[in-house]
C-alpha cells in the first residue's frame, strides 16, 4: 500500500464519535409579521447544527416565507453591518443566510454554526408565520466525563482554566480544528497547542493521532515541507500553505503525542516524516548557518505586522530539535548523536550569529535589526539563551515600546512556555491573567483567535467581522494550570 492510503487508512480508523447535546432556547416571540425579528440566546456558546419549526397561523402561506438567520459568537457579531465588510478573507465566512421556505415543514439549516447568539429575521411573508421549537443541536468530539475537576483555590484561574477547556471542546470535531467559525480545519500550529492542552483535559489521544496521520498524508512542497493545513471533508486534500515553522511544530506534536501515550506504532510510521522536516530545514540554511530566506509566505509565528521571523523562526528549529532528540533517545534511535549534535552546534552558531552581546538580546541584521519578543522566546525555547541571560532578554522586550509585541494567544503560549521553562511561574500567572483574564472580563465566552489589550478592533484580516472568536490556539492556560499550578 502507497503511503498516503496507509497514512488515510490510520486516520480514518481513529476518526472519533461525536458527542451531542440539544439546547432549547426560550423565544418571546413565535409569531411573525414581515420585518419582524427574534434574538435567541443560547447561554453559552455551541458549535452545532439549528433547526426550527416553520407554520401557518390563522390562513395557509400564500406565497413562500423568506428568513434571514444570522448567527453570533458575540454581539457584535449579531449588530456588525455586514454590508461593510472590507476584510482580505472571504465574506462568505460571516455567518448569516437566507432561506425561502415554500410549505410549513421542520427546518434544519444544512450548515454547522459557531455560536452563542441566534437572530431571525422574516424578511416577507404575506400571512401571520408561526416559527417556534428552535434547537441548536450542538457537537463536539470531547468526553465531557474524562474532565478531572481542576484542584486551585484561585477563582480567576479556575474561570481561565474553565473557558480553556471549554474553547477546546468547541473545536474537538473530526478533526481539532482552529476555529469553528474559521477556517473549521486542520492546522498543525493549532493541533500542536490543543493537543498538549488535550492530554491534561479530554485525553481524546486517538483525535490526536487521526490528526497527525492527515498532516503526513499531505504532499510535501519542492522543499520537502509538509503542507500546514489540509481538508478532510467530504474527502482528503492538500493545503496550500508550507509554513515552516508549522512543519517543524509537526515532530513537535509528535514528540509531545509520545511523551504522554507511548504509542510506539504510531511513532515509528511518522518518524521518517520528522526526520525530512528537519533534514529541509538543514538544507535551506545559509552560508552562515541561519535559515535563508524563501519564497512567499513561508513562516508564521505570530500575526504582528511586519514582523521579521529568520531568528525567531531559527529558534523553532532548536527547539523542535531538542525535543526531537529525547524522542530518539527514548527510541533508542542509531541517528540520536546526529542530531544532537547538530542541537549543539546550531545553539553557538544561531547564538554568535544573531545575538547581540552588548544590549543582551537577540537583534541582527538578518531580521533587519527588528526588535521582538518573538526572537527571544523562540531562542529560549531552543535553548540558545538559558537561566538569568535568558530572563533579562524577555524583560527587556516584554512591554517595551519599540520592540514587537504578539498579537495572537497563539504567540502568547510560546511566551508562557518560555517562563515556565526557566521557572518564572509567578509572572506566568500575571501574565495569564493580564491577557486571558482580560478576555473574560470583556465578556468572552470562549477564548479569541487575537487579542490585543486596547485594541478590540485589531484583525490580521483587516476586518474584526472575520475574527474567530473560539480560536484553539487560545486554549492552553488549562495546560499551563493543570500541569504546573495545581
Ligand atoms: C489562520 C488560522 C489558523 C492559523 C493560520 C496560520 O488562517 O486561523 O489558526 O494556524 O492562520
Amino acid at each position: 500500500m502507497i503511503k498516503r492510503d496507509y497514512f488515510l487508512k490510520k486516520a480514518e480508523e481513529n476518526t472519533p464519535p461525536l458527542f451531542f447535546e440539544k439546547i432549547f432556547p426560550k423565544s418571546e416571540k413565535t409569531i411573525f409579521l414581515k420585518g419582524d425579528s427574534v434574538l435567541l440566546d443560547l447561554g453559552n456558546h455551541y458549535v452545532g447544527h439549528f433547526s426550527f419549526d416553520l407554520d401557518v397561523v390563522d390562513d395557509f402561506f400564500s406565497a413562500p416565507v423568506k428568513v434571514s438567520i444570522r448567527f453570533g459568537e458575540d454581539m457584535r457579531e449579531i449588530h456588525d453591518d455586514h454590508s461593510q465588510y472590507r476584510g482580505t478573507l472571504s465574506s462568505s465566512w460571516l455567518q448569516e443566510e437566507t432561506f425561502v421556505l415554500d410549505h410549513p415543514q421542520r427546518f434544519q439549516l444544512p450548515r454547522r454554526y459557531s455560536c452563542r447568539y441566534v437572530q431571525i429575521t422574516v424578511l416577507e411573508t404575506r400571512r401571520k408565520t408561526y416559527l417556534g421549537n428552535f434547537v441548536f443541536t450542538a457537537s463536539s468530539s470531547a468526553n465531557l466525563s474524562r474532565l478531572a475537576p481542576i484542584l486551585t483555590k484561585d477563582e480567576e484561574l479556575k474561570e481561565i482554566d474553565r473557558v480553556s477547556c471549554y474553547t477546546l471542546k468547541e473545536c474537538m470535531q473530526s478533526v481539532f480544528e482552529d476555529g469553528p467559525k474559521r477556517d473549521r480545519r486542520l492546522w498543525t500550529g493549532d493541533l500542536r497547542l490543543e493537543a498538549l492542552a488535550n492530554y491534561h483535559t479530554f485525553q481524546n489521544d486517538a483525535l490526536v493521532r487521526r490528526c497527525l496521520y492527515l498532516l503526513a498524508a499531505g504532499d510535501t512542497n519542492e522543499l520537502g515541507f509538509l503542507p500546514s493545513f489540509i481538508y478532510e471533508t467530504p474527502r482528503f486534500y492538500n493545503g496550500s500553505s508550507f509554513l515552516i515553522d508549522y512543519a517543524l511544530l509537526f515532530v513537535v506534536t509528535l514528540c509531545d503525542y509520545y511523551e504522554n501515550t507511548k504509542d510506539l506504532q504510531t511513532v515509528r510510521d511518522l518518524l521518517p516524516v520528522c526526520k525530512e522536516q528537519l533534514n529541509s530545514f538543514y538544507r535551506i540554511l545559509d552560508e552562515d548557518g541561519v535559515v535563508a530566506p524563501q519564497k512567499g509566505w513561508y513562516f508564521f509565528i505570530d500575526w504582528c505586522p511586519g514582523l521579521r521571523g529568520r531568528t525567531a523562526l531559527q529558534g523553532v528549529y532548536l527547539y523542535t530539535l531538542k525535543r526531537f532528540v529525547r524522542l530518539l533517545y527514548a527510541l533508542d534511535d542509531k541517528e540520536k548523536d546526529f542530531y544532537e549534535k547538530e542541537w549543539a552546534d546550531r545553539k553557538r552558531i544561531s547564538k554568535d550569529r544573531l545575538f547581540n552581546e552588548e544590549e543582551g538580546i537577540f537583534l541582527n541584521d538578518a531580521d533587519d535589526g527588528q526588535r521582538s519578543v518573538h526572537s527571544q522566546v523562540w531562542m529560549i525555547l531552543g535553548e540558545a539563551l538559558r537561566g538569568d541571560e535568558a530572563k533579562d532578554a524577555l524583560k527587556k522586550t516584554m512591554n517595551q515600546k519599540d520592540v514587537l509585541q504578539p498579537f495572537t494567544p497563539y504567540m502568547r503560549h510560546y511566551i508562557l512556555e518560555a517562563m515556565f521553562l526557566l521557572g518564572m511561574k509567578e509572572e506566568a500567572v500575571a501574565y495569564m491573567k493580564e491577557i486571558w483574564g482580560a478576555m473574560i472580563r470583556s465578556g468572552a465566552d470562549t477564548f479569541y483567535e487575537v487579542f490585543v489589550p486596547g485594541d478590540p478592533d485589531f484583525s490580521p484580516y483587516k476586518d474584526r467581522m472575520i475574527n474567530s472568536l473560539c480560536h484553539a490556539w487560545s486554549c492552553t492556560p488549562c495546560y499551563f494550570i493543570r500541569k504546573y499550578l495545581t
